[in-house]
């Protein structure tokens, strides 16, 4: 019996031998490579989904309603309660078709004092009309913004807890946006789209305000999203698109990321890249209902039913991997 154990443990020891032999430099340097890629820190899903359920809850965020009012409570207030450093912006905007809106942009703020700093961005509000909505008489519904408004601010939301429990490198900016979709659909102007966005570029939280880049997200809650890359986040900002799709694929959400070039949309990262800051926008062109965006993109049925927590996950992941590699 002791022999066989001693033969038993002499194989063991010479196959292991053989293998570390056979292991060059190289994979091995791969292997402690691809152990630092894996993520430290899970993002969970479903607290991001209970935080769009949570907006909806209060109705469509339209500005200047009492749904909107109220959210912006809670949104200052859950980023307070995972330790953020909050500052808020309120400012009176005109829209396109000249109403006065109270607006706020909600800032949440990690390690303050990091100059390795990045930002990312989502927009809260919600529009006040269903304009696309497949039934004419409900046109004028405001849109419930469960994808398009509550699922990039839900991710965030889950990224700032994530934040609160494990302290990264680097500073991490989390801006929530303003009457980004007040904008005239009919009209070719972008100036008429992320007018929060556009008073933050011009009223910036912190003088001289230089993070390394920007990342919007926007549309990334539904089922069967398709993260094309954006034309004008290619265009000024080309080897973020690649590295954020690069660590989103290695964590296997190439479903999601693929290399398709997509559109060129008018979003929030326009005027954060015109004040010279490169942004990135995640946001789904799967084109399911003919308007280049989710089936039910402004129309009434943007609940969250729609909302798929595998979708959540692949970009709340993903922007946890691009943060904890710094
Ligand atoms: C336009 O439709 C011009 N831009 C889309 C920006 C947007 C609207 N994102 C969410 N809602
Ligand atoms: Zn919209």
């Amino acid at each position: 019996m002791k022999y066989f154990c001693f033969l038993i443990m002499a194989v063991m020891a010479l196959a292991g031998c053989s293998s570390r032999t056979k292991q060059g430099a190289e994979t091995q340097a791969a292997a402690v490579e691809a152990k630092a890629a894996v993520p430290e820190v899970e993002f969970d899903a479903d607290s991001a989904y209970a935080r769009v359920v949570e907006q909806c809850a209060f109705g469509p965020r339209v500005p200047g309603s009492e749904a909107h009012r109220r959210c912006g409570d809670y949104l200052a207030g859950r980023l307070r309660s995972y330790g953020a450093a909050v500052t808020e912006q309120r400012m009176t905007l005109t829209t396109f078709d000249g109403t006065e809106i109270n607006c706020r942009n909600i800032i949440g703020e990690y390690n303050p004092d990091a100059s390795k700093r990045l930002l990312l961005l989502a927009h809260w509000d919600c529009r006040p009309w269903a304009d696309n909505d497949p039934d004419p008489a409900r046109r004028r519904e405001p849109v419930p913004g469960a994808n398009d408004g509550a699922s990039g601010v839900a991710v965030l939301l889950e990224v700032a807890r994530q934040l609160s429990v494990n302290a990264p490198k680097i500073g991490v900016d989390i801006l929530l946006t303003d009457a980004e979709d007040w904008g005239d659909s009919g009209a070719g102007n972008d100036d008429t789209w992320a007018l929060g966005t556009q008073y933050w570029a011009a009223n910036p939280h912190k003088p001289g305000y230089r993070p390394m880049y920007g990342i919007l997200l926007d549309m990334v809650g539904a089922g069967g999203a398709v993260f094309a890359r954006e034309y004008f986040s290619t265009y000024y900002a080309r080897g973020i698109v690649d590295e954020v799709w690069r660590v989103a694929q290695a964590a296997g959400y190439g479903d999601y990321f693929v290399d398709d070039s997509g559109g060129a949309i008018t979003d929030d990262h326009i005027f954060v890249n015109r004040a010279g800051i490169p942004c990135i926008d995640i946001i789904d062109q799967s084109g399911d209902g003919g308007t280049g965006f989710f089936k039910q993109w402004h129309t009434t049925g943007d609940t969250p039913d729609i909302i798929d927590t595998a979708t959540l996950k692949a970009v709340g992941q993903t922007m946890l991997n691009v943060i904890y590699n710094y």
